[in-house]
């Protein structure tokens, strides 16, 4: 063992939601970070992200000053004590002329657990601002809203990862995993290893459906018709579980009538899948020992998110495997604490524990830890996108602070966004760097990062684990904790807010989520510690955690899980002579989320300098485009210009480009921020496009 490795701390990635173990040694100016063999989840493995991820700490643009706005119109060095002061002014300025709720908060699943909590409850107790949400609403609010109405209960994997080894046959429909959480694959080897079958549904072959047993290239936004067809065929070939469907779940007979319909070649006109893929793929699940369908944002990120999901639980639950071992339904949430970041609060009608805050026995449950009195917390406020496209009006946000979101460059329509942002009277925004949001702020505060504070956060299988700090914070620099509770004190609310360490934030928020869903109570930093993380829900110390849910019943009112007959719609945009290919978005393996972090890192950059966007030959051919070529794409919203990389990895009719940069090269200018009407979730996932040529005249 080097001396490095005998001073290395074990925290986790401050990336991904698989949380991999990393070990942290060296210097902060020269960091050095291997896997955790010891780590379960990952088992030694990380990603390229893991590996360079300590770049960020002691790079040259990072902040170590807060700035504000000055007479110029520049930000400009400050210090703490006035750039605090500064902010609680204006808010107070903001409440006074136009009500608490022209205040908003935006958090982020980046946030630990206790930074989300308390982000809430400073929303809720020193702003009194019902106008409190954040990222995940983006990410897998759909998943979440499908699950608790199907299933009583959002916990993303209600399994743990080693499931996957075991599963005879998946469908993982919108996720290309071989790159957004590469270390994930070891879990679908041991499955092939098995004997298993992996299936991926997506437009693109992707390195993960090239990797699978079998690839369905669904049209975007049809996964709902893909979906019934499965279920058509397993109703007609009469391959569901129909004793698991009497003694364990309701309204079968509507979703039996509903995918009646649904026959198989009428499904090949809806989705561009293959008749006989459709049936195989039906016949492969249902004859399956052990089946599980997995869902990421493909699926998710469309106006009609929700029901796609519950087109793809109908799936697990009419095979039977909802609740049993190595089969069921899962949502892989994204976010490194995109799971514990949608538990305790930063959601606008949440409180602690998955708690609703319209509930009035939640509301004297949290108002008590809190002292407060029930009637002092606000009611439900407003969704991401709605919260951002207030910011200015009259009646809306007029003062906004985000922590842990880059809203310039990752919410739909960016140009509409960035008018937002600018029509605020006051935009406050803590980070690391200068992010495009960061960039039209009045005020930055610059944060400690996550290898110089503990924390924790809740894994994608719903493992609460410890991130342990391996640095002290650069001077100058304070935590997220630190900054909410130095401005509950400017604010007047100090009292509510004196914590000596993340620890007693923590052991709050256990006590705040006590007999919730999402129950935390039994849990302490030294269990964590000691444990490799344990499974929420938690309420007793001396208890063990809960790797698998939904054994014997499933926590609705009923204790039967619900179906949900839900017909396919076409999207909100769809193709036409105009905008002839659909366009769809996501992530390429070197760069993480709106760039922030990852842009800043040499040898990612080198990976993935820029964005590139994706198209067939033939579709190629019609936009008279080749390879290499620089090309414009145009939507209802914008245009932006994009490097052409001509692929058969892509259906005809889509094409595909990266959201991780700003400015002109954000693709985020041509999404269509059309929302679910149940998780708000914009329609990220499909629009109209045309692709032309960057040849500014008009050809002959
Ligand atoms: N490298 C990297 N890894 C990441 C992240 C990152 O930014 N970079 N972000 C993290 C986060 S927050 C998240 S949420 C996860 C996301 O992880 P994934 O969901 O795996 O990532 P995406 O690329 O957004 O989308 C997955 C796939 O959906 C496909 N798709 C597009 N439209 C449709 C459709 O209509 N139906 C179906 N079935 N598929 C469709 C796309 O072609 C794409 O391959 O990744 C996490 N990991
Ligand atoms: N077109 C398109 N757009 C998308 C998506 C897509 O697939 N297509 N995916 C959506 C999804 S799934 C997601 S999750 C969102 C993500 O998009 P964002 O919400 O923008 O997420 P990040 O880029 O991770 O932004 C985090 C910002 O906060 C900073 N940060 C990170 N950790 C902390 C912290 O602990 N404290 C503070 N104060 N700051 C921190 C980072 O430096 C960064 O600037 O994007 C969404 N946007
Ligand atoms: S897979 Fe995710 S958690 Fe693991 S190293 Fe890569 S980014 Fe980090
Ligand atoms: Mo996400």
């Amino acid at each position: 063992m080097t001396a490095d490795q005998l001073h290395t701390t074990a925290t986790h990635c401050p990336y991904c939601a698989l949380q991999c173990g990393m070990l942290v040694g060296g210097t902060q100016g020269a960091p050095t970070i291997t896997g955790d063999p010891r780590f379960p989840v990952n088992q030694g493995g990380l990603c390229v992200k893991g590996w360079t991820a300590g770049t960020t700490l002691a790079h040259p643009e990072r902040l170590l000053t807060p700035l504000i706005r000055g007479a110029g119109g520049h930000l400009e060095p400050a210090d703490w004590d006035t750039a605090l002061d500064v902010v609680a002014r204006r808010i107070t300025e903001v409440q006074g002329r136009f009500g608490r709720d022209a205040v908003g908060v935006f958090g982020g699943g980046s946030l630990t657990n206790e930074k989300a909590y308390l982000l809430g409850k400073f929303a809720r107790v020193a702003l009194r601002t019902k106008n409190v949400d954040y990222n995940g609403r983006f990410c897998m609010s759909s998943a979440a809203a499908a699950s608790i109405q199907a299933l009583g209960l959002d916990r993303g994997l209600p399994f743990p990862l080693e499931d996957i080894s075991h599963a005879s046959v998946i469908l993982l429909a919108g996720g290309n995993v071989a790159e957004t959480m590469p270390p994930i694959m070891q879990y679908f080897e041991r499955q092939q290893a098995h004997g298993g079958t992996l299936i991926v549904a997506d437009p693109r072959r992707t390195a993960t459906a090239q990797w699978a047993a079998r690839h369905l290239s669904l049209r975007p936004g049809s996964d709902l018709a893909l979906a019934n067809g499965l279920l058509h065929v397993l109703v007609r070939d009469q391959l569901v579980d129909q004793a698991y469907i009497s003694e364990r779940t309701e309204g079968f007979e509507d979703l039996r009538r509903l995918v009646s319909t649904y026959w198989p070649e009428r499904v090949e006109g809806l989705t561009g899948v293959p008749e006989a893929e459709i049936v195989e793929t039906a016949r492969l699940l249902g004859r399956a020992p052990s089946a599980m369908i997995l869902t990421a944002r493909g699926p998710e990120q469309q106006a009609q998110g929700v029901n796609n999901v519950f087109g793809y639980i109908n799936l697990a639950l009419a095979l039977g495997m909802v609740g049993k071992p190595h089969g069921g339904y899962g949502c892989l949430t994204g976010q490194g604490n995109g799971q514990g970041g949608r538990e305790h609060g930063q959601k606008a009608d949440q409180l602690p524990g998955y708690r609703r805050i319209d509930d009035p026995s939640a509301r004297q449950h949290v108002a008590d830890v809190w002292s407060v009195p029930p009637s002092s917390l606000p009611g439900p406020g407003i969704s991401a996108f709605e919260l951002i496209d207030s910011c200015g009006a009259e009646d809306g946000v007029r003062a906004l602070l985000v922590m842990g979101s880059n809203v310039a460059v990752s919410a739909p329509d960016s140009h509409r966004v960035e008018r937002r942002l600018r029509a605020l009277d006051l935009l406050v925004v803590s980070d690391f760097f200068v992010s495009e949001t960061a960039a039209l702020a009045d005020v930055v505060l610059p944060v400690a990062q996550w290898a110089e504070e503990d924390g924790t956060t809740t894994n994608l299988e719903g493992r609460v684990i410890l991130r342990r700090r391996a640095f002290d914070p650069p001077a100058g620099v304070r935590t997220d904790l630190d900054v909410l509770t130095a401005l509950a004190a400017c604010l007047g609310t100090k009292r509510y807010f004196s914590y000596g360490s993340s620890r007693e934030v923590f052991d709050e928020l256990g006590r705040a989520s006590r007999g919730g869903p999402a129950d935390y109570s039994g849990l302490t930093y030294e269990r964590l510690d000691a444990e490799d993380g344990v499974f929420w829900p938690c309420g007793a110390t001396d208890g063990p955690g809960t790797p698998r849910l939904f054994m014997d019943r499933f926590p609705t009112a009923t204790g039967r899980a619900r179906f949900h007959a839900v017909s396919h719609q076409p999207p909100a945009e769809d193709r036409d002579a105009s905008y002839p290919l659909y366009l769809t978005t996501g992530r390429v393996l070197a760069q993480y989320q709106s760039g922030t972090q990852t842009r800043r890192i040499a040898e990612l950059n080198e990976f993935a300098p820029e964005p590139v966007a994706e198209m067939h030959p033939t579709a190629a051919r019609l936009a008279r485009v080749s390879n290499g070529e620089r090309v414009t794409l145009t939507t209802r919203r914008g245009a932006a210009t994009f490097t052409v990389k001509v692929t058969r990895a892509i259906r005809e009719d889509t094409v595909f480009v990266p959201f991780h940069w700003g400015g002109e090269q954000s693709v985020n200018r041509l999404t269509n921020p059309a929302l679910d009407p149940t998780s708000r979730m914009p329609e990220f996932k499909v629009c109209a496009v045309r692709v032309d040529p960057l040849r500014s005249e008009a050809p002959e």
